[in-house]
């Protein structure tokens, strides 16, 4: 019998990944490599290794067993690397174009080896630089419906869906979200991180038992509510994206949540860029959120039509039902991450990066309220357009 013994886990550095895709064959003999650490993420390390002789290159993404972001104080699970490779790799089942493809994973390094995106452009970037990327929305509400749809009990056998529930089970990148989007920012908690400028909106925040309570119900659902296979970390920055081109990145986060969260969170942040420009450059993104909506409502309905195994889909209501409670949760778990981002531990560069110490709190404050009334109105708002209104009602 042979026993298989357990890799050694190591970090890499450039010497040993160029190292490890030779011994995975993954380059012809006679290429020459080279390689360099590219990632600017909170958690791991990214490196892109390229043959200057074909010009073919692959990124080599590795997960530490700590949190990047803050250093070995704070452990992590290495267990998120095959979450990631592995959502990747279902995910793709659905959406293959919206997904890079994945070469090789191994657990025990905590290493996925993927198709190099570097020839796109992270969205935020893009969209800060004032890029507009015009399949943007229409993508990624594909990606939302499909991923979504076809990993919840509405497609799958409900043995299957369990079994994936528990494949998928990502308890430390979730406490990560729960403390982070949820209890953090809503408590004086010492991970929170704001201008003193902003201490008097914040402690409005933190005593205002009404949204508390809205927090603590859409906390519980992100516990409990095992919907679908989310990406569980759908912001601008986990989107590789150009002209003609989208591709989601990152879902290291991934577990099975409520649907609501991926819409969120992604909504949340094309509402952090609106509220950063003006004109016809905020249109422009204020389009994105209607359309992200309208996409993701529409191909989901039609797989519902089409292809749900649910024996009680065609019974009236029940998808307008289902639809209404996603569309209340997205703009729940919109608001968390609104506030979240505006005084919580992970701030986003669409604010950070506002030079203008007076515009920037001033637009700070207004994520803050904007967070507030997509919690507290989340069940008055019925449309996209009602939430595109009361964004137009609600300028600086
Ligand atoms: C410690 S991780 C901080 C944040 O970065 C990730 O991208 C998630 O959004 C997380 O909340
Ligand atoms: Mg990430």
């Amino acid at each position: 019998m042979t026993i298989l013994k357990k890799k050694q886990y190591e970090p890499l550095i450039e010497k040993t990944a160029i190292e490890l895709v030779k011994s995975l064959n993954l380059f012809a003999e006679s290429s020459q490599l080279s390689c360099q650490e590219i990632g600017d993420g909170n958690l791991n390390y990214v490196f892109q290794v390229t043959d200057s002789i074909t010009k073919k290159s692959l990124i080599i993404k590795q997960a530490l067993p700590y949190a990047k972001i803050i250093g070995e104080s704070w452990p992590l699970t290495l267990k998120r690397a095959s979450i990631e490779a592995n959502v990747l790799k279902k995910h793709g089942e659905f959406v293959p174009e919206l997904v890079p493809e994945v070469y090789v994973s191994d657990e025990d390094l905590a290493f996925t080896i993927m198709e190099d995106l570097s020839h796109l452009t992270v969205a935020r970037e893009g969209l800060i630089n004032g890029k507009s990327f015009p399949r943007l929305s229409h993508d990624i509400g594909r990606y939302l419906a499909n991923t979504l749809f076809y990993t919840s009990d509405f497609a799958l056998h409900p043995f299957e869906k369990k079994r994936l529930v528990l494949e998928f089970a990502n308890p430390e990148l979730c406490k990560i979200t729960e403390d982070l989007v949820f209890t953090d920012p809503f408590n004086d908690s010492d991970s929170n991180d704001f201008e003193p400028e902003l201490a008097k909106e914040v402690n409005g925040l933190w005593n205002n038992a009404a949204l508390k309570l809205e927090v603590a119900k859409l906390k519980f659902s992100f516990l409990t509510e095992a919907q679908a296979l989310l990406h569980g970390d759908l912001h601008t920055g986990s989107i590789f994206v150009s002209e003609t081109q989208t591709k989601v990145i990152d879902p290291e986060f991934a577990f099975y949540g409520p649907i609501g969260f991926d819409i969120g969170q992604f909504i949340a942040n094309l509402i952090v860029q609106a509220i950063t420009r003006e004109d016809a450059n905020r249109t422009v993104i204020l389009d994105h959120i209607s359309q992200t909506w309208n996409v993701f409502s529409s191909t989901f309905s039609d797989n519902w039509q089409n292809k749900s195994l649910e024996p009680f889909a065609h019974v009236d209501g029940f998808e307008e039902h289902i639809l209404q409670k996603i569309f209340s949760d997205t703009l729940g778990f919109a608001g968390c991450e609104l506030i979240r981002r505006t005084i919580g531990l992970a701030h986003v560069k669409d604010l950070d990066g506002i030079e203008n110490q007076e515009k920037r709190i001033r637009l700070k404050k207004l994520t803050l309220k904007i967070g507030e009334l997509l919690i507290l109105k989340r069940h008055d708002l019925k449309t996209i357009t009602e939430v595109i209104t009361l964004l137009e009602n609600n300028r600086s």
